[in-house]
């Protein structure tokens, strides 16, 4: 392959997924304010329809979270994240057989979504909760490890590096990679995230993206969630609502450095930016 990525094919359960070429996972959210309020029956059946449009669009995976990771947000109980999460992955299992990751830093979370038949953990703390490791471990699923320091309550406070951010995370990475063996996780089962927006500055995160070619040194599939960020925010000055051009320029330029999963929230037009992007890269391997 062009760019010395590992083998692609990632075995998710009872999915494979085709790392050959860039993916995009779609992300859904159930947090309370996600939803329409009419009662738990509704807001699973408003879930289940809005992953059925994100795989028809091109969702290879869709990613569902009962944790709020915003900046500044308040910590859930691993009860009530599960109550918000296990109906949602038994629906979309059952009803869609998508390729279904949970958004997840609890053992507990990770335990009973593997049961019900998720394919893939993704963990913003890279698995450092108690008891973590050794749940993703058993399940045999694939995990995403992303990179941030502290909480996100505190992350955003005063976010400093004593050394280039991208070397602050390939570091981190590295450390949490070799943990994560040391547990007895599979190495091919394994996915890396710089994760961009957490504890990061807006000029940390432009960085990062610029050298994300650091990380491919690391040989994991990388995986990066950009979508409606403060990032593209805080440069073009635009609400959430306007975010999505700026969100497929930084797109096609994570697909140029190595990407090969993208988490947004607006699925098929990120699905033609990815394509279009590696269009053009794929028509250099040959010559
Ligand atoms: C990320 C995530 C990300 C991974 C969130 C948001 C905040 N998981 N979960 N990478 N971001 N792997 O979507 O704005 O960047 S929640």
């Amino acid at each position: 392959m062009s760019d010395g990525q590992p083998a692609p094919l990632l075995h998710c359960g009872r999915h494979r997924l085709d790392l050959s070429y860039p993916r995009v996972m779609g992300i859904l959210n159930v947090t309370p304010d996600s939803f329409s309020d009419g009662g738990r029956h509704v807001a699973l059946d408003d879930a289940l329809r809005r992953a059925e449009q994100m795989l028809a669009e091109g969702a290879a995976i869709i990613d569902v979270g009962g944790e709020s990771t915003r900046p500044g947000a308040a910590p859930v109980s691993p009860r009530q994240e599960l109550d918000r999460v296990a109906p949602v992955v038994e629906a979309l299992v059952r009803e869609l057989d998508a390729l279904v990751s949970v958004d997840t830093s609890s053992p507990e979370v990770m335990r009973e979504s593997a049961a019900l038949g998720a394919g893939m953990i993704n963990d913003v703390r890279a698995l450092r909760r108690d008891g973590a490791l050794q749940a993703a471990a058993h399940s045999g699923l694939p995990v995403c490890l992303m990179h941030m320091l502290g909480e996100p309550g505190d992350m955003q406070v005063a976010p400093h590096y004593e050394v280039p951010v991208e070397e602050a995370v390939a570091d981190f990475l590295e450390a949490r990679v070799a943990a994560c063996l040391a547990a007895g996780l599979r190495p091919e089962r394994l996915l890396l995230d710089p994760g961009f927006g957490f504890a990061k500055t807006v000029e940390h995160n432009l960085r990062l993206l610029h050298r994300m070619e650091r990380l491919q040194a690391l040989k994991l599939p990388l995986l990066v969630g950009m979508s409606r960020k403060s990032m593209i925010g805080k440069v073009l000055e635009r609400p959430v609502e306007e975010r999505l051009p700026g969100g497929l320029a930084l797109a096609a330029l994570a697909v140029e450095r190595g990407a090969r999963i993208l988490r947004v929230h607006d699925v098929g037009p990120s699905v033609d930016a990815i394509n279009m992007t590696w269009a053009v890269l794929q028509e250099g391997c040959d010559s």
